[in-house]
């Protein structure tokens, strides 16, 4: 199906596209890089763009001696102020891009970008009835959020060709997908994204 993107109910939200989720990061998602360039194609779609950040104190909950890439024990990662916390240099930032970090406390693990932020409070002030939610790790952080979206209310939207999960085991990244479209989100691809004109030419004629 097409999903028309109306710029003013519409928002996307983009998942943790951060250095260390990235090649060469302390916790690198295969693949990861690929979705960059589809991010890129959709932000300029949207006027309300969320960029989340995993932004974790030194000492954080979730950092394991040995790691073992699920139930919460990963490398310490995302570390506040790093270049590793840093979204990645070739994401195209809009002129007013939002960033939530998330993951602040040390005894407490965040995946979902509305937990213990104020993502949704600035989603209803901005009038927003519909997100798409697209990033990294489908597994993790996209799924919670998305959880989290459907739980507020909102209409919600996995771009799927736009996230890229943990995948450990093999086969955890497709379940994650089944339980979000069971759970009640839309599963769509890049391709189904359509802007709306008809407001634009309006406007302009
Ligand atoms: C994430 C594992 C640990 C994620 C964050 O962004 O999906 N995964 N922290
Ligand atoms: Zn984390």
């Amino acid at each position: 199906m097409l999903y028309h993107i109306n710029p003013a109910r519409d928002a996307l939200i983009v998942v943790d596209v951060q250095n260390d989720f990235l090649p060469g990061g302390a916790l690198p998602i295969n693949d990861g890089l690929e979705v960059i360039p589809v991010i890129n194609r959709l932000t300029p779609l949207f006027n309300h763009s969320f960029f989340t950040r995993d932004w974790h104190p030194v000492n954080h909950v979730s950092f394991s001696e040995y790691p073992q890439y699920r139930d919460g024990s990963w490398p310490p990662h995302c570390l506040v102020d790093t270049p590793g916390a840093e979204l990645h240099d070739d994401l195209h930032l809009p002129d007013n891009p939002i960033v939530i970090n998330k993951g602040t406390h040390s005894n407490r693990e965040a995946y979902s970008g509305f937990q213990g932020t104020d993502l949704e409070t600035r989603l209803r002030r901005e009038g927003v009835e519909r997100v798409f939610v697209c990033g990294l790790a489908t597994d993790y952080c996209v799924k919670f959020t998305v959880l989290d979206a459907l739980r507020s209310g909102f209409q919600t939207v996995l771009i799927e060709d736009a996230a890229r999960g943990v995948d450990h085991p093999l086969g955890n990244a497709a379940q994650a997908v089944q339980e979000m479209k069971q759970k009640g989100a839309q599963i769509a691809q890049y391709r189904e994204m359509v802007a709306s004109l008809p407001e634009l030419m309006v406007n302009e004629f």
